[in-house]
């Protein structure tokens, strides 16, 4: 993969621009840079390697070179948007990963709401979604989609806190990169352009993990509930039934939704 393969095999998707780096610390970050120098709608950002891939509250994503996909997706939002939109924004990245590859290998990857992809119950991609606001004004959205391919990129156990594979682990053979990432952009690209329809939302669900399985909802503070996942509301917010019956509705924030034990 390099500036020139990437622009060639990707010349017919409606992108705003290509920037490929063999080595970077977070296309997050550098597509952050970009926006402000004024880079156009759908600007991809894509690295061969991170040294310091970010996930979710300063945690890490690991990024080996030659093995995986790092990229970043800069959209200038169509719609008003506002914070709790966000999480739109990182269904997106989740739903176009679930549904590239399903295209090109028939795989039935799942959502771990709000934002792991999981393979065979594994995480084999994680989104992160970040807004440059200015002010109250959302400028611009950046979809951040790290994707383990082949089995290099999984990280050593020491490393996770939820179990992990790669696509070419799950299909038992070699994947190529350039395969996943056009099958996984035509989709951002699809999904994109429909992310204020209902019907974005209920496509979304149908690739919920656990559905209709006891889950637990870890709180920042450590404390747990627990319930019967029932899918995610108009907003994009995760619906649990509880064992009194009520429904409880989650955002995202500092919790992590994990199989109950002896569901
Ligand atoms: C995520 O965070 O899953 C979001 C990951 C987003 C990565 C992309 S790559 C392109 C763009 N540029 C960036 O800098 N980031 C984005 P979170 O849900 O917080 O999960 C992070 C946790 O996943 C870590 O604490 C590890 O336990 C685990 N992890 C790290 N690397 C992994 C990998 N390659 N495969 C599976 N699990 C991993």
């Amino acid at each position: 993969m390099n500036q020139e393969i990437l622009e060639k095999q990707l010349g017919d998707f409606p992108l705003g621009g290509i920037r490929y780096f063999d080595t970077i610390d977070s296309t997050n970050d550098r597509a952050m840079e970009l926006i402000q120098q004024g880079v156009p709608d759908r600007y991809l950002v894509i690295a061969n390697e991170q040294r310091k891939g970010r996930g979710r509250q300063g945690r890490t994503w690991f990024t080996p070179p030659e093995s995986a996909l790092a990229f970043s997706l800069i959209i200038y939002p169509k719609i008003a948007f506002q914070q709790e939109n966000l999480i739109r924004m990182t269904g997106l990245g989740a739903l176009a990963v679930c549904e590239g590859l399903k295209e090109a290998y028939q795989l039935h990857a799942k959502i771990k709401w709000p934002n792991d992809v999981l393979l065979d119950g594994k995480k084999v991609s994680g989104v992160l979604a970040e807004g440059h606001w200015i002010g109250e004004k959302l400028l611009a959205v950046i979809v951040g989609i790290g994707i383990n391919v082949a089995s290099d990129s999984v990280p050593g156990e020491d490393y996770i806190d939820f179990p992990a594979t790669s696509i070419s682990d799950s299909l038992g053979k070699p994947v190529n990169r350039m395969t996943v990432l056009k099958n996984v952009l035509s989709k951002l690209v699809f999904w994109e352009e429909k992310i204020a329809e209902p019907e974005f939302i209920s496509t979304w669900q149908e690739y919920l993990a656990y559905m209709g399985e006891k889950v637990q909802i870890q709180h920042e503070n450590e404390t747990l509930q627990e319930g019967i996942l029932i899918g995610i509301d108009n907003r994009g917010k995760l619906v649990l039934k509880t064992e009194y019956g009520e429904e409880a509705i989650f955002s995202v924030g500092e919790i992590h939704l994990r199989p109950s034990i002896d569901r």
